[in-house]
Order: structure tokens, then C-alpha cells, then sequence
């Protein structure tokens, strides 16, 4: 649909693919060719017809500074970002003939193309990309940066179910949002939050921060970033001991609940409470509400996975609802991500082809791959969908490999990161309104496909043009496969029993709708997609993955000299670092007055923030809004936003998580001291 509203302006329907849960409806104005505005449409009801200040700025991020418009050639030092302008030709020969030599002189493995999410559509990522990379047998890169331990607990525990629906968090009467911070990360939940609690609805909040949510909740638990297991577990036993476990539920549809009941067994209140550093009594309460109320949503978020007992803390947390019996009605049971959640769209694949079992490299570690030399080396990276020097952990590890004079870095990304000022060469990518997408946010029940609003900019092309092409000119592409974004479409759609209807759907309006009529609701539409549709409380699989078994407690590793723990969630200006060239702002860390005092610092002081791995000078933000022996600095900046170039990924432990090897970002320990100067 497009109507005109003024002279001049268009206005065409699109949906946003960012990172993140909601999945927008989008109403973009296009003029003279270009993108002048973004906006919200009402077409996925859920989203309202509002969208996030960060996407508001989308045109911006077209066609501002940082846009890269033509590929460019390294002239100068590693890092320095400066580039000779080539053609679309000159590059690709250039990448071809060094990914031909790599793999001649060291073999495929010598290759590592290092992506993530990048627009998050289903067009821009495992389709042209995977055929190119498994078929040169290069190095496989293991996406566990972000929700890996979460998807682990979720698939052990529920094989995946379907989450309560946003709209339905208004009929419930508790809603307990636990390391999630909806008001920036995902903010079509927080109206309906806000309607159940004009209706009487308490709130209560599980987060290290008093985020803007907690200020208007019953009850904030700020508890210790790492110890939600011990909370949850502490949780689960006074449920049980209390006689407010749903034994009937439990025996009906789960498996395991004596044996979490024993491992919850060792978390009296008072234990948990000295190690979550919050009040027995607090822990109790929750408790209490938690049980009493019908129903009680619970929105569990990914603060709690990025630590050393992500994984167990996950599945404790979603273990609250089956043990004290808050599904089967509308309003109950837990949200976390639907990703996975639909067998409508799972496995939907656009390279169908197996994986082959090249050596696999946990993302979180690339720093390191980066360093091995000899048989092992990593010789040339290929980026795209991703930004690792600011968002991988051990950040001056990887910006030392990209330093490697005899690394060949490729970064193909819409605009100049930080991490592309390294490459040997950069290719510009078209951004979502610049080329079809077929995308789904994590929360929401929707699938929406959107062709091009305008032309690329510059000579940017999209990802699976750009991977084709590549297959073409390294001699590995096939006859007759699917590449062009409605083919690929096509296979996308023909390789879910559905298809055909949501193809019919999309075909007719951009958006199909994984769920007829209202919400699922838990226990009731939607059940565990386990091998017995139970719930599985202690999975063996799980059991046996984690180094000391599921549940197991990891206490923090004492480390007298980095007394601070140092956390990096995000914020409402970027979404991870995408858009962050339009965030030119110095981020200061939080640091709460308490530990402020004890070093001598004020508001807006210029401090270091150190340990073993790194330091960030900035300045200092004293508030409250973190608990004693927390700072914070988010995720997602650019080094234009520190004083050292440097963020909390340059302070963040390469370590992974219990269950399903993710990053342990807010394992980061610190020590934080006051700089001279004005
Ligand atoms: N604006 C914006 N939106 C985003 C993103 C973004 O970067 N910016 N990122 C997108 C992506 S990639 C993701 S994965 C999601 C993530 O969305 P969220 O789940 O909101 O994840 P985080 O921002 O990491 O952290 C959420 C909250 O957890 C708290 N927290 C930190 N450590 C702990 C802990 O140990 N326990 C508990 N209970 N809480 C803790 C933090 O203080 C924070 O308030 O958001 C998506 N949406
Ligand atoms: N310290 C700390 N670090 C973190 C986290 C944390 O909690 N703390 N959280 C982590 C989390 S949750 C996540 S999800 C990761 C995300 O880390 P990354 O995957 O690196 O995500 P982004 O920073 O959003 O970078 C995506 C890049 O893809 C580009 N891009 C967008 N669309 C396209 C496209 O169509 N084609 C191409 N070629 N490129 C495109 C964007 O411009 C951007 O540069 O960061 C992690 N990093
Ligand atoms: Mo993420």
C-alpha cells in the first residue's frame, strides 16, 4: 500500500528485522527517491503503531557520514580506516584471489567468517553466505554471543514453547520481570505492563539496576549481577516447603520435580539472600506474591544468562511457573524468546544444505582463534552482520589479531564500524529498506516480508547478491539455486509445512500471523514441544553439559584487586552497536555513591576503569540506579564514545557460560580510579 499524504512524499509499508523482540510494522515516507522518514504502522497490532527513537533516525544511518557507498582498498595502517575507492569488481577479485590462496596454502579452515545477527532478516544470513563458506570447507563460527544459554534452558526445559503473548501481560495480576529491561530492549511490552497495573496489578522487578520500570514497582530485588540462580532456587524450595508447590500440576505434566526439589533443597532464604546481597525477608515476599497471585506473568530476560551460571539461572527461572502452577490461563505462565518457537517457521532454511564439520570457533573466543599461528592460524576473516571488535568479549585481543599484518580482514557492513577501519577491504551493504526482507522479531506471533522502499545508496548491494556472486567467482556455485531475494523467498517458504498459506498471506499484506484469533495461551493452546509434551525440570542433556550439573552454583571467583562488578546491558540508543555512529555522545559509567565515596569520586570526574584484560577511561556517572558493587557501562558503544577508544567489551572475560558456551559479559571485575585532569 503507499498514499501520498504530501506533495511529493510517499508513504510505503515495511517491517523492521532489527535484533530485537517486537518485530515493528513500519510506515516509512519516501521523497525524491529517498527515505525522509520512519515511523510505526498499526499493521502489527502488538506494535501500535509506534516505533523506537533509535529507528525513528534510520535515514540517518542511510545516508549519513558513516555510510560506506562504494567498496573501498586499504591505504593506510590497520585501523586507521582509510581506503581507496575500487570497484564492485576490483574488490571482489581482490577477496577471491586471497580466499583461493588461503585455502590453497592452509585449506578452508584458514577462513572464518565472523557474522551475528547484523538486520536480523531471515535474507540477509544463512542462505548464500552458508552455501559459500561450507562448500570452501572454511572455519565454522559458533553464534553464541548472545541467548545461546537462554535457548539451552528453554529447549531442555519446554522444547520450546511459545511464550505468553505482550497483550496478554495486561490480565494479569502479577508481573515479575526478571533481567529484562523492557523500556529500552523492547518497549511494546511496557503499556500493557502499565495496564495491568492500573487494574491492581503488582509488579515486581529482578535486576541489579533500578531500571525505569522498578520505579514504579511493588517490589525491586537488586540482587548481585550471576546470582539469580541461588534467588530462584531459594524460591523453588520455599514453594515446596510451603506447601504452595502445584504437586498435582507437577505430576501431571513434568518430569523431575523431585529432583529439583533436592538440588533447590541447600537455598534456605538466608542463604540465598548472603549470596544475591539482597534481604531474606525480600526473597520470601517474592515468594509469596509470586504464589498468590493468578494470574502472574513472568518476562525473563537475557541479564541473567551472561554470566558463569547463565544457563542453570535460565532454567531455574523458567522452572517458577511450572512449580508453583501459574499456567492454563491467559496472563500466566513465562516469556522469553519465540525464536524457535514456531514449527509454522522452524528449520526454515534458505541454503538447504547440511553443515559440514569444519572445525567450529565459539564466537566468544575469536580473540583468541585470531592469535593461534602455524596449522591452526586464521589467515583470512570475512565480516559481515556483525561488528566483533565492539561487541565480541576480550576486545583488545580481537583488535590485536585484526592488527595481524598477514591477516586479510573483508567487513561488509551498510556502515564504517569501528571494526571495518581494520579491514583490508570493505564492501558496502544495502540496510532492510534497500532490498526485500523476510524477518520476525522474538516476541511477537508474526512473520513479515517487505520489498525495497528505494534504491540502495551508493553502489550498495544486499548480502545474498553479494555471497552469490562470491560462490560464482570461487567456482562453487550450482545450477539452477535458488539467489535472488524471491527465490530464495521461495525456498525459504517452501521448506515449512505452511508455506503455502503464509506465503498466501504475506503475498496479500506483508505479514501473516503465526497464531489465529487471540494469544495462545500456555498449558492450554500451546504445550512443551519435548519427545512427551512435559515439561522436563532436569534434563539430562543439560545435566550432563554442565561442567558440574544443572543447578550447580558457581560462586564468584575472589578477586581482591577488582572489587567491582561491571555490567554492559543496553540502552535506548543503540541496538547492540548498530546505529551507534549516530551516538556520538561520551557515555560515562555508573558507579553507585557508596563506592564512590570509598575512592574519592565525584560526579563527572574523568576515572579509569580497569583489569587484567583492559582499562576505559571516561567519566564517571554517581547514582544510585545501580546497587552497591555494580557499575555499568552499556553494551553497544564505539569507540568515538569513550575517552580510550575502548568499551566494557575490552573488560569482558572470554569465559563462557555453564549451558550452550555463551559469553559471560557481566563476569567482567573491575577496579575503578579517579584521572586527573579537567
Ligand atoms: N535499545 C536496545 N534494544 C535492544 C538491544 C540493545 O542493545 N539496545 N539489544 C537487543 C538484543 S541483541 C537483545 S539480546 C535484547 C536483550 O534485552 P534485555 O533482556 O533487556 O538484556 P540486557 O540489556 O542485556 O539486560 C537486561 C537487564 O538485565 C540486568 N542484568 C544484568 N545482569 C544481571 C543479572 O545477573 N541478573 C539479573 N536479574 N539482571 C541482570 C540489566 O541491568 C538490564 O536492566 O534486547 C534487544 N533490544
Ligand atoms: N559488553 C557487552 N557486549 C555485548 C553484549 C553485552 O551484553 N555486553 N551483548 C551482546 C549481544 S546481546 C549481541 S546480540 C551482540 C551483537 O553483536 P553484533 O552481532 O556485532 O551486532 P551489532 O553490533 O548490532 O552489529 C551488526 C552489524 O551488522 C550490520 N548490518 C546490518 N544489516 C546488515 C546487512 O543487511 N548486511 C550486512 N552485511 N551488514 C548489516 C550493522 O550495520 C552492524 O554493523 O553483542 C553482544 N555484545
Ligand atoms: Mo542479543
Amino acid at each position: 500500500m503507499s498514499a501520498a499524504r504530501h506533495e511529493g512524499e510517499t508513504h510505503v509499508e515495511s517491517a523492521c528485522p532489527l535484533d530485537c523482540p517486537d518485530a515493528c510494522s513500519l510506515d516509512v515516507t519516501v521523497a525524491g527517491g529517498r527515505v525522509v522518514a520512519v515511523g510505526g504502522s498499526e499493521k502489527n497490532p502488538v506494535t501500535r503503531g509506534y516505533i523506537c527513537a533509535k529507528v525513528r533516525r534510520y535515514p540517518e544511518h542511510m545516508y549519513g557520514v558513516g555510510r560506506i557507498l562504494h567498496p573501498g582498498i586499504r591505504t593506510g595502517r590497520k585501523g586507521e580506516g582509510a581506503f581507496r575507492r575500487a570497484t564492485w569488481d576490483e574488490a571482489l577479485d581482490l577477496v577471491v584471489e586471497r580466499m583461493k590462496a588461503v585455502r590453497d596454502a592452509r585449506g578452508g579452515e584458514g577462513i572464518l567468517p565472523v557474522s551475528y545477527g547484523g538486520s536480523n532478516g531471515y535474507l540477509s544470513q544463512d542462505t548464500t553466505d552458508a552455501r559459500l563458506f561450507y562448500r570452501l570447507g572454511a572455519s565454522r563460527l559458533l553464534r553464541t554471543v548472545c541467548a545461546a544459554p537462554s535457548a539451552s534452558a528453554s529447549k531442555g526445559l519446554y522444547g520450546k514453547m511459545p511464550g505468553v503473548a505482550y497483550q496478554d501481560y495486561a490480565s494479569a495480576k502479577l508481573v515479575l520481570v526478571w533481567g529484562m529491561n523492557p523500556s529500552v530492549s523492547g518497549i511494546h511490552l511496557v503499556p500493557y505492563i502499565q495496564e495491568a497495573q492500573k487494574k491492581g496489578a503488582r509488579l515486581i522487578i529482578v535486576d541489579p539496576r533500578r531500571t525505569r520500570l522498578a520505579e514504579s514497582a511493588d517490589l525491586h530485588l537488586a540482587l548481585r549481577p550471576g546470582t539469580d540462580l541461588p534467588l530462584a532456587l531459594a524460591m523453588i524450595r520455599w514453594l515446596f516447603e510451603n506447601g504452595r508447590a502445584d504437586r498435582d500440576f507437577l505430576a501431571r505434566e513434568a518430569r523431575g520435580a523431585e529432583e529439583l526439589e533436592r538440588r533447590a533443597r541447600p537455598w534456605s532464604l538466608e542463604r540465598a539472600a548472603a549470596e544475591c546481597g539482597v534481604a531474606a525477608a525480600d526473597i520470601e515476599t517474592l515468594a509469596r506474591l509470586y504464589a498468590d497471585a493468578s494470574p502472574a506473568a513472568l518476562r525473563c530476560g537475557w541479564g541473567p544468562e551472561r554470566n558463569r551460571n547463565g544457563g542453570s539461572a535460565i532454567a531455574a527461572i523458567l522452572a517458577l511457573p511450572a512449580v508453583a502452577g501459574k499456567f492454563g490461563v491467559r496472563g500466566g505462565g513465562y516469556t522469553l524468546s519465540n525464536s524457535g518457537a514456531w514449527k509454522e517457521i522452524d528449520g526454515m532454511a534458505g541454503a538447504a544444505e547440511p553443515e559440514p564439520s569444519t572445525r567450529a570457533i565459539n564466537m566468544n573466543r575469536v580473540g583468541a582463534a585470531l592469535a593461534e599461528k602455524g596449522a591452526g592460524s586464521v589467515d583470512l576473516l570475512f565480516v559481515y552482520n556483525a561488528n566483533p571488535l565492539m561487541t565480541l568479549p576480550e576486545q583488545e585481543r580481537v583488535r590485536k589479531g585484526l592488527e595481524r599484518e598477514d591477516l586479510f580482514t573483508v567487513v561488509f557492513d551498510p556502515v564504517m564500524t569501528d571494526t571495518a577501519r581494520y579491514a583490508d577491504v570493505v564492501l558496502p551493504a544495502a540496510t532492510f529498506l534497500e532490498r526485500t526482507e523476510l524477518s520476525r522479531g522474538y516476541g511477537a506471533f508474526v512473520l513479515q516480508k517487505a520489498d525495497a522502499v528505494v534504491e540502495p545508496a551508493g553502489q550498495a548491494r544486499p548480502n545474498h547478491a553479494v555471497f552469490a556472486e562470491l560462490c560464482r567467482r570461487m567456482g562453487v556455485a550450482r545450477a539452477g539455486e535458488p539467489e535472488s531475494a524471491e527465490q530464495l523467498t521461495e525456498a525459504f517458504l517452501a521448506s515449512t509445512p505452511r508455506g503455502a498459506d503464509l506465503s498466501r498471506a504475506l503475498g496479500a499484506s506483508g505479514i501473516a500471523f503465526l497464531a489465529e484469533g487471540p494469544a495462545p495461551v500456555q498449558f492450554v493452546d500451546v504445550f512443551p514441544r519435548t519427545s512427551d509434551r512435559k515439561i522436563d525440570l532436569v534434563p539430562e542433556a543439560l545435566d550432563r553439559e554442565a561442567p558440574r550439573g544443572l543447578y550447580h552454583y558457581e560462586p564468584e571467583a575472589p578477586a581482591p584487586r577488582y572489587p567491582l562488578a561491571l555490567i554492559s546491558p543496553g540502552t535506548d540508543r543503540t541496538i547492540s552497536s548498530t546505529l551507534g555512529e549516530l551516538h556520538r555522545a561520551a557515555v560515562p559509567v555508573t558507579i553507585h555513591p557508596d563506592d564512590a565515596l570509598a575512592r574519592g569520586l565525584q560526579d563527572g570526574d574523568r576515572v579509569r576503569v580497569y583489569n587484567e584484560l583492559g582499562s576505559v577511561r571516561c567519566r564517571a556517572r554517581v547514582d544510585a540506579d545501580v546497587r552497591p558493587g555494580v557499575v555499568f557501562l552499556p553494551k553497544g558503544l564505539w569507540s568515538h564514545n569513550t575517552e580510550s577508544g575502548t568499551t566494557a567489551n575490552a573488560l569482558s572475560p572470554d569465559t563462557l557460560t555453564d549451558l550452550g558456551g555463551g559469553a559471560c559479559f557481566n563476569d567482567a571485575r573491575v577496579e575503578v580510579e579517579r584521572l586527573g585532569g579537567a
